[in-house]
């Protein structure tokens, strides 16, 4: 199938391009920033640079390609874009907007949006339900959240009014190999990398902070168990999916179990803080449970010692580059 991926140099892309590749898929893999050294794995795989705000380049490129199934990727996450809300907005927002309607005009079958936790938030009446389902009031408070929110929605919209098949996730924080890029959930990979790297970490979180997060292995099957379900099986837009969410230091235990002189310390940041503190603790995924069968592998032990001796390849190798 000939398949093009948004955002494809981001944490995303990196696992998902080589899970494509691998089974047999023609990719097409589209980014504002030219191929990173880390995807050298991908290395037959066609690289385009494209802006996702820009709407006639996104036009563009869906109609030379005509691509039968779309992965939109592109994001400014949560942490960046408090940093820089107009970039969130422009990239999230209206790069969606472009998507979609790229999606409409070159008669693109499906595509594949990726949500996240971030469109919750607590609703003025009082805290979040624990587990989060899929169905409460959506109080976002980032501009990530609040776009997130937008493009589930125009989601929607675009499979009612066009008939376009368009899915997806609300993703927890995921974990992996590869560097993210300006999220808060991003303490929980460095724990890993710089307890593999320098045998410490201060994290910028409490050690009491609990989300929900995901091993990317399981992350990158829900996608492509998700792209390629029985239509007439689904009876949602956007599923919650969810692995396993531990506290800050019990992720400490974990990867002190492999490597016991890590020491972790624990100085919040009060932006990130404010944002982690405001999504759910753990996420109700029923519903992709019973319609397309979702089922996370991995564990918190079982991602740490996989992640482990990856994270020290990765190191030796030089693709993990500081954050
Ligand atoms: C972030 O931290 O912004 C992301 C997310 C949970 O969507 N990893």
């Amino acid at each position: 199938m000939k398949i093009l991926l948004t955002g494809a140099g981001g944490q995303i892309g990196h696992d998902l391009i080589g899970a494509l590749v691998s089974q047999g898929h023609q990719v097409v893999s589209t980014d504002l920033a030219p191929r990173p050294p880390s995807h050298a794995h991908a290395g037959g795989v066609d690289w385009q640079r494209l802006d996702v705000t820009d709407a006639a380049a996104v036009q563009h490129m869906f109609t030379e390609h005509r691509p039968e199934l779309v992965f939109h990727l592109a994001a400014i996450l949560s942490a960046r874009g408090e940093q820089d809300p107009r970039l969130a907005y422009d990239v999230n927002q209206t790069g969606t907007w472009n998507v979609l309607e790229a999606c409409r005009r070159a008669k693109v079958n499906r595509l594949i949006f990726t949500s996240s936790i971030a469109v919750f938030g607590p609703p003025p009446s009082g805290p979040l339900p624990d587990p989060t389902p899929d169905d409460v009031a959506l109080h976002p408070g980032t501009m990530y959240g609040a776009t997130k929110v937008s493009g589930e929605l125009l989601c929607a919209y675009y499979r009612k009014r066009y008939g376009i098949d368009c899915r997806g996730v609300r993703f927890p924080g995921l974990i992996s190999a590869a560097m993210p890029g300006g999220g808060s959930s991003d303490y929980a990979l460095f724990m890993y990398v710089d307890g593999v790297r320098k045998g410490a970490y201060e994290a910028f979180a409490r050690a009491d902070t609990r989300i929900p997060l995901m091993y990317m292995p399981d992350g990158v099957r829900a996608l492509l168990e998700l792209a390629l379900a029985d239509p007439a099986r689904l009876t949602r837009t956007i599923y919650n999916i969810a692995a396993f969410s531990p506290r800050a230091d019990e992720i400490a235990t974990s990867v002190k179990r492999v490597l016991p002189h890590a020491k972790f310390t624990y100085t919040p940041d009060p932006v990130r803080q404010g944002i982690l503190d405001s999504w759910p603790k753990s996420i109700d995924d029923s519903a992709a449970q019973r319609d397309w069968g979702w089922k996370p592998k991995y564990d918190l032990d079982a991602m740490t010692d996989d992640l482990v001796p990856r994270v020290t390849r990765m190191l030796e190798l030089g693709a993990i580059l500081s954050h």
